[in-house]
C-alpha cells in the first residue's frame, strides 16, 4: 500500500448499520463512524434520532486505515433524502433509506402481489416530503389480464407491449398522469417496454421502491444482466413477495446514472410530513381547498365539504380520496 487517504470525499454506496461501504474512485472501503459522529446524532439524553446515521447516497469525508478498512469522519449535508418513520425501542424516529437521489421509481404490478394505491400514495408523499420527483412503474404488464380476471393465456415472452395493452393497464390506475406523474408501463418479458424504464433512468441518481414481489430488482437485471441481482418468486397463495432484497444498494448504470435497488418494505410510514396539513401533498384537493364550511375541515366526515362533494362528484379519484383518509384518521379507519 502506498499511501493513506485521510479525510477524503467517498459515497457510501453500501449501509448494513454501523457498517458502511465508502466508494472514492476504484477503492471501497469498509467504515465505521467515529465516535464524535455517532454522538452528533443523538439528542442530550443519549437517544438515536436515527435508526441509522449515515445512509445508502451520502456523501462522506472518511479517513483510510488499511487496504480494506476506514472512517467516516463526517456525513456532508444532504440535498434530499427518502426518509420512513421507523419504530425504534423509544418511539418513532427517521430512517433515511437513501440520500441524495433526483427521484424515486414507486413500482407496482398489476397482479401478484396485487395492485395496492395504499403504499404507492405513501411512496409518493415521501418522495415530496424529501423534495424528490416520483414516477410511478406499473410492471407485470403480461399479467395485465390477470388483473382484469380475464382468462389467463399464459405469459408470450418477448412480445411488444401494444397500445390497448396501455390503455388496459392505465385503467388499472387512479389518474395518475392527469395529476402530473409519470407513468410508465413495464414487464420483464416484454423486452421493448424496458426503453421507458432506460429513458427514466438514464443519467439520474434514482431510488426504486415497492412492495416486496412486484419485480424492482427484476427490472434492474433486464436492463442491465451485470448486476445479477437476486429475485425470488412471489407466493402462489399468498400472492406475496419474499422479501429477497434485504440490503440497499447503489449502482452504476452502463446507460449513465446511478439506481439504489431497495428491499420491499412492509410498513412505509410517514416521516416529516405533517399529517394536519395532508391535503397540500394531494395536488387534486388544492382547488377545493379554502372553500369547504369550516376553515378547519379535514374533509373526512364535516358537512358542506368541498372535497368530499368533489370525491362525490367523480372530480377526485375514490383509491386517492381513500388513501388520503386512511393516512388522515390512522391505518384503523377501517378502510
Ligand atoms: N410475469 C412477470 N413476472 C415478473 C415480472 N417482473 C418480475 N417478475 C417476477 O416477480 C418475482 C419477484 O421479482 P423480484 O425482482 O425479486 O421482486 P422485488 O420487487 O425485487 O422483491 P423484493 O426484493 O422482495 O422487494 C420474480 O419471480 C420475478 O421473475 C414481470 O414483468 N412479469
Ligand atoms: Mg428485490
Ligand atoms: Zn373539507
Amino acid at each position: 500500500m502506498g499511501f493513506i487517504l485521510t479525510r477524503e470525499r467517498g459515497r457510501v454506496i453500501r449501509a448494513r448499520t454501523g457498517f458502511y461501504d465508502v466508494q472514492h474512485g476504484e477503492l471501497v472501503l469498509r467504515c465505521t463512524l467515529r465516535g464524535t459522529l455517532k454522538r452528533k446524532h443523538r439528542t442530550e439524553t443519549g437517544r438515536r434520532i436515527y435508526a441509522d446515521p449515515g445512509a445508502v447516497g451520502d456523501e462522506v469525508l472518511f479517513s483510510q486505515i488499511d487496504d480494506e478498512e476506514g472512517v467516516v469522519e463526517d456525513i456532508l449535508p444532504r440535498q434530499t433524502k427518502f426518509s420512513r418513520q421507523y419504530a425504534g425501542r423509544h418511539g418513532d424516529i427517521e430512517q433515511v433509506i437513501v440520500a441524495n437521489a433526483h427521484q424515486i421509481v414507486a413500482v407496482v404490478s398489476t397482479a401478484m402481489p396485487p395492485l395496492n394505491f395504499r403504499t404507492l400514495d405513501r411512496f409518493l408523499i415521501l418522495a415530496e416530503a424529501g423534495e424528490m420527483d416520483a414516477v410511478i412503474c406499473l410492471n407485470k404488464m403480461d399479467l395485465v389480464d390477470v388483473a382484469q380476471r380475464r382468462e389467463f393465456i399464459g405469459i408470450e415472452t418477448g412480445r411488444a407491449l401494444l397500445p390497448e395493452d396501455i390503455e388496459t393497464g392505465r385503467a388499472l390506475l387512479p389518474n395518475y398522469e392527469q395529476l402530473g406523474y409519470r407513468v410508465i408501463y413495464t414487464s420483464i418479458n416484454m423486452p421493448e417496454s424496458l426503453e421507458a424504464l432506460r429513458e427514466v433512468l438514464r443519467d439520474k441518481f434514482s431510488v426504486i421502491v415497492g412492495a416486496s414481489g412486484v419485480g424492482k430488482s427484476s427490472l434492474l437485471n433486464a436492463i442491465q444482466p451485470n448486476l445479477g441481482l437476486r429475485t425470488g418468486e412471489v407466493g402462489e397463495k399468498t400472492q406475496k413477495g419474499r422479501h429477497t432484497t434485504t440490503l440497499v444498494e447503489l449502482f452504476a448504470l452502463d446507460i449513465g446514472g446511478e439506481v439504489a435497488d431497495t428491499p420491499g418494505i412492509r410498513e412505509v410510514g410517514l416521516w416529516g410530513v405533517d399529517t394536519e396539513n395532508l391535503e397540500h401533498y394531494f395536488p387534486e384537493m388544492e382547488p377545493y381547498l379554502g372553500t369547504c364550511k369550516y376553515n378547519d375541515c379535514a374533509h373526512v366526515s364535516e358537512p358542506d365539504c368541498a372535497v368530499q362533494d368533489a370525491v362525490e362528484s367523480g372530480d377526485i379519484h375514490p383509491e386517492r380520496y381513500r388513501s388520503y383518509v386512511v393516512l388522515r384518521m390512522g391505518d384503523d379507519a377501517g378502510l
